[in-house]
């Protein structure tokens, strides 16, 4: 009876925490209309399930990433670096002015959510997955390579980075931003970049700091350069005064 109770209780478990993230997926996926959710889940499945969570490679995505419609604002795309919560408590207030990779289908689907297979299992697990730098080929990970990619190729015009000041090294090489997106861009489809340092109170960096050499370093020449350092409030500021036009925010 005992061993009966486990199993069963295992087995509910399971379904549960599976149908979360499905449900997730899908109620995300439908308020974006005229999608094939079903599709899109069995892709995201295919790319996992069943395989060793330290193994999965970036290219396991590219079906799903070429599957789903990718149409961002390119004149308005924002990346960013250690900013993800101010970057998107601003955009969600100025889409007017500024699109990221979470305001695409996929990207907005999969934010925040974790999720891995395993060998000889047929499931999506999101508990016991490896974390983000447990190992390199994680599907978490390899999955924001993958759309990150794909996101900074089709940018144009005038991009805009947010890094943070809070980090004495903002344009940290092993993030996504300084190891995917940067060299993806290209003159003369995208003219510049203009990085943001938000600063905080007692920030460690700004628009002097080392590590920003390398960002220019790794920049196509040709795309020109800018860096302006404001303040945290003056960014949140963008956001709750729409009468700000985009370009004035700061
Ligand atoms: O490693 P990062 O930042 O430099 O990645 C940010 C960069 C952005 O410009 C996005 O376009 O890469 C893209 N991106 C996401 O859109 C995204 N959404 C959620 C990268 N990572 C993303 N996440 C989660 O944030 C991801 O699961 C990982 O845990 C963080 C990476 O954030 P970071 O180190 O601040």
């Amino acid at each position: 009876a005992v061993a009966v109770t486990l199993i069963l209780g295992l087995s509910l478990g399971l379904t549960r925490r599976q149908k979360t993230i499905k449900s997730t997926f899908f109620s995300r996926c439908e308020k974006f209309k005229e999608h094939d959710c079903q599709k899109l889940w069995d892709l995201f499945e295919k790319a996992h399930v069943n395989k060793d969570p330290c193994n999965v490679p970036v290219e396991a995505y590219d079906p799903l990433i070429a599957a789903a419609p990718f149409i961002p604002d390119c004149k308005k795309m924002m990346f960013w670096s250690g900013t993800k919560d101010v970057v998107h408590d601003l955009t969600a207030k100025r889409k007017d002015c500024y699109f990221t990779l979470e305001d695409t289908l996929l990207g907005s689907i999969l934010d925040g959510l974790m999720w891995c297979g395993k060998n000889g299992k047929d499931d999506t697990f999101t508990t016991g997955c490896p974390g983000w730098s447990d190992c390199e080929n994680n599907p978490v990970r390899s999955f924001w390579k993958c759309a990150s990619a794909a996101y900074a190729d089709a940018a144009c015009g005038d991009v805009t980075a947010m890094l943070s000041g809070s980090t004495t090294t903002p344009f940290d090489p092993e993030s996504i931003f300084a190891s995917i997106e940067v060299t993806r861009l290209k003159a003369p489809r995208v003219s510049s970049l203009n990085v943001v340092m938000v600063l905080q109170m007692n920030a460690k960096s700004d628009c002097t700091n080392a590590s920003l050499k390398n960002l220019q370093n790794q920049l196509d020449p040709n795309i020109t350069y800018s860096c302006k350092d404001v303040a945290e409030h003056r960014v949140e500021q963008c956001g709750s005064q729409p009468q700000i036009m985009c370009g004035s925010c700061w």
